[in-house]
Protein backbone atom coordinates (compact mmCIF):
# COMPACT_ATOMS: atom_id res chain seq x y z
CA UNK A 1 0.00 0.00 0.00
CA UNK A 2 1.33 3.20 -0.74
CA UNK A 3 1.87 6.11 2.16
CA UNK A 4 -1.32 7.50 3.10
CA UNK A 5 -2.24 11.43 1.77
CA UNK A 6 -4.69 13.30 3.92
CA UNK A 7 -6.84 16.27 2.83
CA UNK A 8 -3.80 18.61 4.11
CA UNK A 9 -0.43 18.50 5.87
CA UNK A 10 1.15 21.36 7.55
CA UNK A 11 4.13 22.95 6.39
CA UNK A 12 6.91 22.95 8.61
CA UNK A 13 10.02 25.10 7.68
CA UNK A 14 13.87 23.63 7.63
CA UNK A 15 13.88 22.13 11.65
CA UNK A 16 17.08 23.94 12.13
CA UNK A 17 16.17 27.24 11.20
CA UNK A 18 13.94 27.06 14.38
CA UNK A 19 16.86 27.02 16.66
CA UNK A 20 17.75 30.00 16.55
CA UNK A 21 14.73 31.63 17.72
CA UNK A 22 14.63 28.33 20.57
CA UNK A 23 18.39 29.84 21.77
CA UNK A 24 16.87 32.74 22.18
CA UNK A 25 13.71 31.96 24.05
CA UNK A 26 15.92 29.77 26.10
CA UNK A 27 18.23 33.14 26.91
CA UNK A 28 15.38 35.58 27.77
CA UNK A 29 13.69 33.42 29.53
CA UNK A 30 10.30 34.84 28.14
CA UNK A 31 7.94 32.28 27.01
CA UNK A 32 4.49 34.09 27.51
CA UNK A 33 2.62 37.20 28.08
CA UNK A 34 3.20 39.21 25.44
CA UNK A 35 6.83 38.39 24.79
CA UNK A 36 9.31 40.24 22.19
CA UNK A 37 8.56 37.05 19.56
CA UNK A 38 4.73 38.07 20.44
CA UNK A 39 5.38 41.65 19.56
CA UNK A 40 7.11 41.03 16.12
CA UNK A 41 4.87 38.51 14.96
CA UNK A 42 1.88 40.58 15.59
CA UNK A 43 3.86 43.67 13.65
CA UNK A 44 4.72 41.33 10.90
CA UNK A 45 1.46 39.79 10.13
CA UNK A 46 -0.36 43.54 10.03
CA UNK A 47 2.83 44.43 7.68
CA UNK A 48 1.74 41.55 5.37
CA UNK A 49 -1.24 41.02 5.63
CA UNK A 50 -2.31 44.34 4.73
CA UNK A 51 -4.02 45.41 8.45
CA UNK A 52 -3.84 48.00 10.75
CA UNK A 53 -3.79 46.29 14.13
CA UNK A 54 -3.50 42.53 15.18
CA UNK A 55 -3.99 40.73 18.31
CA UNK A 56 -2.54 36.91 18.54
CA UNK A 57 -4.63 34.35 20.17
CA UNK A 58 -3.62 30.75 21.38
CA UNK A 59 -6.31 29.38 18.93
CA UNK A 60 -9.28 30.69 16.07
CA UNK A 61 -12.12 29.56 18.47
CA UNK A 62 -10.71 31.49 21.71
CA UNK A 63 -10.54 34.15 18.94
CA UNK A 64 -13.90 34.07 17.78
CA UNK A 65 -15.39 33.66 21.52
CA UNK A 66 -13.42 36.75 22.53
CA UNK A 67 -14.15 38.75 19.79
CA UNK A 68 -18.07 38.43 19.89
CA UNK A 69 -17.15 39.51 24.05
CA UNK A 70 -15.56 42.63 22.76
CA UNK A 71 -18.40 44.10 20.21
CA UNK A 72 -20.60 43.13 23.61
CA UNK A 73 -23.10 40.76 21.42
CA UNK A 74 -25.48 39.24 22.49
CA UNK A 75 -29.32 38.02 21.71
CA UNK A 76 -29.21 36.56 18.04
CA UNK A 77 -26.55 36.33 15.30
CA UNK A 78 -27.11 35.52 11.57
CA UNK A 79 -24.17 32.82 11.13
CA UNK A 80 -24.03 30.34 8.25
CA UNK A 81 -24.31 26.59 8.59
CA UNK A 82 -22.13 25.56 6.12
CA UNK A 83 -18.84 25.88 8.93
CA UNK A 84 -16.64 23.95 10.87
CA UNK A 85 -18.52 23.67 14.14
CA UNK A 86 -16.23 26.25 16.24
CA UNK A 87 -18.24 29.16 14.06
CA UNK A 88 -21.72 28.36 16.03
CA UNK A 89 -20.27 26.80 18.95
CA UNK A 90 -18.33 30.63 19.77
CA UNK A 91 -21.96 32.11 19.83
CA UNK A 92 -23.20 29.16 22.26
CA UNK A 93 -20.14 29.86 24.42
CA UNK A 94 -21.58 33.35 24.63
CA UNK A 95 -25.04 32.37 25.34
CA UNK A 96 -26.08 34.03 21.90
CA UNK A 97 -28.42 32.20 19.86
CA UNK A 98 -27.18 31.63 17.03
CA UNK A 99 -29.86 32.02 13.73
CA UNK A 100 -28.91 30.10 10.41
CA UNK A 101 -29.14 31.41 6.72
CA UNK A 102 -28.67 29.94 3.64
CA UNK A 103 -25.73 29.53 1.94
CA UNK A 104 -25.12 31.06 -1.95
CA UNK A 105 -24.77 28.18 -4.83
CA UNK A 106 -21.77 29.49 -5.84
CA UNK A 107 -19.30 30.73 -3.17
CA UNK A 108 -21.14 28.47 -0.56
CA UNK A 109 -20.52 31.74 1.54
CA UNK A 110 -23.78 32.89 3.78
CA UNK A 111 -26.49 34.44 1.07
CA UNK A 112 -26.61 38.12 1.96
CA UNK A 113 -30.20 38.04 -0.28
CA UNK A 114 -31.52 36.05 2.62
CA UNK A 115 -30.76 37.43 5.93
CA UNK A 116 -33.07 40.49 5.72
CA UNK A 117 -35.93 37.78 6.56
CA UNK A 118 -34.09 36.28 9.29
CA UNK A 119 -33.67 39.72 11.56
CA UNK A 120 -35.60 40.37 14.66
CA UNK A 121 -35.23 42.47 17.37
CA UNK A 122 -33.03 40.59 18.94
CA UNK A 123 -30.55 40.46 16.18
CA UNK A 124 -27.24 42.17 16.88
CA UNK A 125 -25.07 41.04 14.78
CA UNK A 126 -23.63 38.95 11.50
CA UNK A 127 -20.82 36.30 11.41
CA UNK A 128 -20.62 35.05 8.10
CA UNK A 129 -17.36 32.83 6.94
CA UNK A 130 -15.17 33.09 4.12
CA UNK A 131 -16.06 29.64 3.30
CA UNK A 132 -12.72 27.96 1.90
CA UNK A 133 -10.84 31.30 1.98
CA UNK A 134 -13.34 32.65 -0.78
CA UNK A 135 -14.30 36.00 -0.11
CA UNK A 136 -18.39 36.52 0.87
CA UNK A 137 -19.76 39.44 -0.32
CA UNK A 138 -18.57 41.87 1.81
CA UNK A 139 -20.47 44.85 0.08
CA UNK A 140 -23.81 43.45 0.07
CA UNK A 141 -23.67 42.25 4.11
CA UNK A 142 -21.87 45.45 4.80
CA UNK A 143 -25.18 47.45 3.29
CA UNK A 144 -27.63 45.08 5.52
CA UNK A 145 -25.30 45.60 8.87
CA UNK A 146 -26.00 49.68 8.05
CA UNK A 147 -29.42 49.54 7.52
CA UNK A 148 -30.14 47.60 10.84
CA UNK A 149 -27.17 48.72 13.19
CA UNK A 150 -25.58 45.01 13.77
CA UNK A 151 -22.14 44.45 13.66
CA UNK A 152 -20.22 42.34 11.31
CA UNK A 153 -17.77 39.53 12.68
CA UNK A 154 -15.74 37.77 10.00
CA UNK A 155 -14.93 34.32 10.45
CA UNK A 156 -12.23 34.53 8.63
CA UNK A 157 -10.39 31.25 9.84
CA UNK A 158 -9.34 29.85 6.19
CA UNK A 159 -9.12 33.28 4.67
CA UNK A 160 -4.65 34.32 5.51
CA UNK A 161 -3.88 36.92 2.98
CA UNK A 162 -7.03 36.32 0.74
CA UNK A 163 -7.88 40.16 -1.26
CA UNK A 164 -11.36 40.83 -2.21
CA UNK A 165 -11.77 44.23 -4.71
CA UNK A 166 -10.42 46.23 -2.35
CA UNK A 167 -6.96 44.98 -0.62
CA UNK A 168 -7.33 42.48 1.95
CA UNK A 169 -10.75 40.94 2.76
CA UNK A 170 -9.41 41.03 6.33
CA UNK A 171 -10.35 44.62 6.39
CA UNK A 172 -14.10 44.41 6.12
CA UNK A 173 -16.72 44.03 9.18
CA UNK A 174 -16.00 45.23 12.41
CA UNK A 175 -13.65 42.11 13.39
CA UNK A 176 -12.13 39.37 11.45
CA UNK A 177 -10.79 36.28 13.04
CA UNK A 178 -8.18 34.14 11.56
CA UNK A 179 -7.21 30.39 13.13
CA UNK A 180 -2.93 29.23 12.46
CA UNK A 181 -4.03 25.17 13.35
CA UNK A 182 -1.75 22.92 12.19
CA UNK A 183 -4.40 22.70 9.10
CA UNK A 184 -4.28 26.03 7.62
CA UNK A 185 -2.10 27.81 5.11
CA UNK A 186 -0.29 29.58 7.68
CA UNK A 187 0.04 27.41 11.29
CA UNK A 188 1.61 28.44 14.21
CA UNK A 189 0.94 24.83 15.67
CA UNK A 190 -1.86 25.85 17.37
CA UNK A 191 -3.12 29.58 16.96
CA UNK A 192 -5.25 32.50 15.67
CA UNK A 193 -5.99 36.47 16.07
CA UNK A 194 -8.30 38.84 15.55
CA UNK A 195 -7.81 41.74 13.05
CA UNK A 196 -8.95 45.20 14.21
CA UNK A 197 -9.03 48.29 12.88
CA UNK A 198 -7.99 50.52 15.18
CA UNK A 199 -5.76 50.94 18.04
CA UNK A 200 -8.48 51.25 21.16
CA UNK A 201 -10.24 48.08 19.62
CA UNK A 202 -6.56 46.02 19.72
CA UNK A 203 -5.88 46.92 23.41
CA UNK A 204 -9.73 46.11 24.82
CA UNK A 205 -9.06 42.63 23.14
CA UNK A 206 -5.04 42.52 24.65
CA UNK A 207 -6.69 43.29 27.84
CA UNK A 208 -9.83 40.43 27.39
CA UNK A 209 -7.03 37.96 26.29
CA UNK A 210 -5.11 38.68 29.17
CA UNK A 211 -7.78 38.39 32.18
CA UNK A 212 -8.66 41.73 31.87
CA UNK A 213 -4.99 42.86 33.28
CA UNK A 214 -4.23 46.59 32.43
CA UNK A 215 -0.85 46.43 34.80
CA UNK A 216 -0.35 44.27 37.45
CA UNK A 217 -3.05 45.45 39.88
CA UNK A 218 -5.30 46.51 37.78
CA UNK A 219 -8.67 44.38 35.83
CA UNK A 220 -10.24 46.15 33.90
CA UNK A 221 -12.90 43.09 32.64
CA UNK A 222 -13.63 39.48 33.51
CA UNK A 223 -11.19 38.09 30.78
CA UNK A 224 -9.86 34.78 29.21
CA UNK A 225 -6.81 33.09 29.07
CA UNK A 226 -6.22 33.82 25.51
CA UNK A 227 -2.35 34.36 24.85
CA UNK A 228 0.06 32.94 22.14
CA UNK A 229 3.32 31.84 23.54
CA UNK A 230 6.37 32.90 22.50
CA UNK A 231 7.35 29.49 21.01
CA UNK A 232 4.08 29.69 18.44
CA UNK A 233 5.10 33.13 17.69
CA UNK A 234 8.62 32.39 17.05
CA UNK A 235 7.56 29.71 14.63
CA UNK A 236 4.75 31.84 13.15
CA UNK A 237 7.76 34.30 11.98
CA UNK A 238 9.47 31.41 10.70
CA UNK A 239 6.87 30.23 8.89
CA UNK A 240 5.92 33.35 7.12
CA UNK A 241 9.58 33.30 5.22
CA UNK A 242 8.08 30.55 3.60
CA UNK A 243 4.55 31.55 3.26
CA UNK A 244 4.86 32.94 -0.31
CA UNK A 245 6.22 29.96 -1.95
CA UNK A 246 3.27 27.72 -0.26
CA UNK A 247 0.59 29.81 -1.65
CA UNK A 248 2.38 29.50 -5.18
CA UNK A 249 2.89 25.86 -4.84
CA UNK A 250 -1.21 25.42 -3.76
CA UNK A 251 -1.71 27.54 -7.03
CA UNK A 252 -0.42 25.09 -9.06
CA UNK A 253 -2.30 22.60 -7.54
CA UNK A 254 -5.28 24.05 -8.07
CA UNK A 255 -4.83 24.57 -11.61
CA UNK A 256 -3.86 21.30 -12.20
CA UNK A 257 -6.66 19.96 -10.43
CA UNK A 258 -8.61 22.24 -12.34
CA UNK A 259 -7.46 21.19 -15.98
CA UNK A 260 -7.22 17.16 -14.73
CA UNK A 261 -10.90 17.44 -13.74
CA UNK A 262 -12.15 19.86 -16.61
CA UNK A 263 -13.92 17.42 -18.60
CA UNK A 264 -15.10 14.99 -16.41
CA UNK A 265 -18.93 14.75 -16.12
CA UNK A 266 -20.55 15.31 -12.97
CA UNK A 267 -17.64 16.70 -11.30
CA UNK A 268 -17.62 20.69 -10.56
CA UNK A 269 -14.74 22.48 -8.81
CA UNK A 270 -16.31 25.39 -7.05
CA UNK A 271 -15.17 28.68 -8.22
CA UNK A 272 -13.51 28.67 -11.10
CA UNK A 273 -13.63 32.39 -11.86
CA UNK A 274 -12.86 33.78 -7.83
CA UNK A 275 -9.31 31.63 -8.21
CA UNK A 276 -7.65 34.66 -7.95
CA UNK A 277 -8.99 35.92 -4.46
CA UNK A 278 -8.46 33.06 -2.86
CA UNK A 279 -5.81 31.17 -1.13
CA UNK A 280 -6.35 27.80 -2.09
CA UNK A 281 -6.33 26.54 1.22
CA UNK A 282 -8.92 23.79 0.32
CA UNK A 283 -9.72 22.35 -3.20
CA UNK A 284 -13.77 21.44 -2.90
CA UNK A 285 -15.46 19.33 -5.97
CA UNK A 286 -19.15 18.97 -6.24
CA UNK A 287 -19.89 15.74 -6.86
CA UNK A 288 -23.27 15.85 -8.71
CA UNK A 289 -26.06 13.42 -9.77
CA UNK A 290 -24.37 12.93 -13.43
CA UNK A 291 -21.24 11.32 -12.06
CA UNK A 292 -21.57 7.75 -11.96
CA UNK A 293 -20.87 7.55 -7.94
CA UNK A 294 -22.70 9.29 -5.11
CA UNK A 295 -19.89 11.49 -3.75
CA UNK A 296 -19.70 8.96 -0.27
CA UNK A 297 -18.65 6.68 -2.80
CA UNK A 298 -16.00 8.13 -4.46
CA UNK A 299 -14.82 9.38 -0.56
CA UNK A 300 -14.74 5.75 0.20
CA UNK A 301 -13.05 4.67 -3.38
CA UNK A 302 -9.99 6.98 -2.38
CA UNK A 303 -10.00 6.08 1.21
CA UNK A 304 -9.10 2.58 -0.03
CA UNK A 305 -6.46 3.72 -1.84
CA UNK A 306 -4.93 5.26 1.11
CA UNK A 307 -6.12 8.95 -0.01
CA UNK A 308 -8.01 10.83 2.68
CA UNK A 309 -10.30 13.42 1.01
CA UNK A 310 -12.50 15.27 3.42
CA UNK A 311 -16.51 16.34 3.54
CA UNK A 312 -15.81 19.31 4.75
CA UNK A 313 -18.74 20.51 5.94
CA UNK A 314 -20.30 17.18 6.46
CA UNK A 315 -23.14 16.98 8.55
CA UNK A 316 -23.71 20.64 8.65
CA UNK A 317 -23.67 22.30 11.93
CA UNK A 318 -27.50 22.41 12.00
CA UNK A 319 -27.52 18.39 12.19
CA UNK A 320 -25.67 18.57 15.99
CA UNK A 321 -27.71 18.01 19.03
CA UNK A 322 -27.23 21.41 20.62
CA UNK A 323 -28.76 22.81 17.53
CA UNK A 324 -31.29 21.13 15.46
CA UNK A 325 -34.10 21.72 17.43
CA UNK A 326 -33.32 25.19 16.80
CA UNK A 327 -36.11 26.60 14.55
CA UNK A 328 -33.55 28.22 11.68
CA UNK A 329 -31.72 24.47 12.03
CA UNK A 330 -34.82 23.31 9.58
CA UNK A 331 -33.38 22.13 6.85
CA UNK A 332 -36.69 23.24 4.54
CA UNK A 333 -35.37 26.91 5.30
CA UNK A 334 -31.19 25.95 4.21
CA UNK A 335 -31.59 24.18 0.55
CA UNK A 336 -28.32 24.69 -1.18
CA UNK A 337 -26.43 24.07 2.50
CA UNK A 338 -28.04 21.40 2.83
CA UNK A 339 -27.43 19.94 -0.92
CA UNK A 340 -23.47 21.45 -0.34
CA UNK A 341 -22.69 19.01 2.52
CA UNK A 342 -24.00 15.87 0.45
CA UNK A 343 -22.28 16.88 -2.61
CA UNK A 344 -18.66 18.55 -0.96
CA UNK A 345 -15.56 16.71 -1.30
CA UNK A 346 -12.47 18.33 -0.10
CA UNK A 347 -9.34 17.32 -2.17
CA UNK A 348 -5.76 16.76 -0.55
CA UNK A 349 -3.93 20.10 -1.05
CA UNK A 350 -0.57 21.21 0.81
CA UNK A 351 2.45 22.30 -0.70
CA UNK A 352 4.22 18.84 -0.16
CA UNK A 353 1.55 17.17 -2.65
CA UNK A 354 3.81 15.62 -5.28
CA UNK A 355 2.91 15.97 -9.11
CA UNK A 356 2.85 12.35 -8.87
CA UNK A 357 -0.12 12.11 -6.26
CA UNK A 358 -1.88 14.77 -7.43
CA UNK A 359 -2.42 12.97 -10.91
CA UNK A 360 -3.17 9.39 -9.19
CA UNK A 361 -5.79 11.43 -7.53
CA UNK A 362 -7.27 13.14 -10.71
CA UNK A 363 -6.95 9.52 -12.67
CA UNK A 364 -8.67 7.56 -9.86
CA UNK A 365 -11.69 10.12 -10.45
CA UNK A 366 -11.57 10.44 -14.00
CA UNK A 367 -11.47 6.45 -14.25
CA UNK A 368 -15.23 5.97 -12.99
CA UNK A 369 -16.84 5.86 -16.49
N1 LIG B 1 -13.83 28.59 12.02
C1 LIG B 1 -13.65 27.82 10.94
C2 LIG B 1 -14.40 28.16 9.70
C3 LIG B 1 -12.75 26.74 10.97
O1 LIG B 1 -12.59 25.96 9.88
C4 LIG B 1 -12.05 26.49 12.17
C5 LIG B 1 -11.16 25.35 12.24
C6 LIG B 1 -12.24 27.34 13.27
C7 LIG B 1 -13.15 28.38 13.16
C8 LIG B 1 -11.53 27.14 14.57
O2 LIG B 1 -10.16 27.45 14.48
P1 LIG B 1 -9.13 26.72 15.51
O3 LIG B 1 -9.72 26.88 16.89
O4 LIG B 1 -9.01 25.28 15.09
O5 LIG B 1 -7.86 27.51 15.33
C9 LIG B 1 -9.67 20.59 11.27
C10 LIG B 1 -9.02 21.54 12.23
O6 LIG B 1 -8.76 20.95 13.50
C11 LIG B 1 -9.76 22.82 12.43
O7 LIG B 1 -8.80 23.77 12.91
C12 LIG B 1 -10.33 23.34 11.14
N2 LIG B 1 -11.14 24.50 11.29
C13 LIG B 1 -11.18 22.26 10.49
C14 LIG B 1 -11.78 22.70 9.18
O8 LIG B 1 -10.33 21.16 10.20
P2 LIG B 1 -10.41 18.13 11.57
O9 LIG B 1 -11.28 17.46 12.55
O10 LIG B 1 -10.64 17.91 10.14
O11 LIG B 1 -8.86 17.84 11.90
P3 LIG B 1 -8.00 16.53 11.66
O12 LIG B 1 -7.20 16.33 12.89
O13 LIG B 1 -8.87 15.43 11.18
O14 LIG B 1 -6.99 16.99 10.50
C15 LIG B 1 -7.27 16.86 9.10
C16 LIG B 1 -6.06 16.21 8.45
O15 LIG B 1 -4.94 17.06 8.53
C17 LIG B 1 -5.62 14.90 9.10
O16 LIG B 1 -6.26 13.84 8.48
C18 LIG B 1 -4.13 14.86 8.86
C19 LIG B 1 -3.74 16.32 8.70
N3 LIG B 1 -3.03 16.82 9.89
C20 LIG B 1 -3.76 17.31 10.94
C21 LIG B 1 -3.12 17.78 12.06
C22 LIG B 1 -3.89 18.31 13.24
C23 LIG B 1 -1.67 16.76 9.93
O17 LIG B 1 -1.02 16.28 8.98
N4 LIG B 1 -1.02 17.24 11.03
C24 LIG B 1 -1.69 17.75 12.10
O18 LIG B 1 -1.06 18.21 13.08
O19 LIG B 1 -10.49 19.68 11.93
Amino acid sequence: MTKPIFVTQPSLPPLEDLIPYLEQIWENKVLTNGGPFHKQLEQALCDYLGVPFISLFSNGTIALITALKALNITGEVITTPYSFVATAHSLLWNNIKPVFVDIDTDTLNLDPRKIEAAITPQTTAIMPVHCYGRPCDVDAIQKIADIYNLKVIYDAAHAFGVKCHCGSVLNHGDLSVLSFHATKVFNTFEGGAIVCPDAKTKQHIDHLKNFGFVDEVTVVTPGINGKMSELNAAFGLLQLKHVDAALARRNEIDLAYREGLKDVKGIVCLNGDARDSTNHSYFPILVQHDYPLSRDALHQKLKDQNIYARRYFYPLILEFQMYRSMPSAHRDNLPVASRAAEQVLCLPIYPALSNEDLQRIVEMICEVR
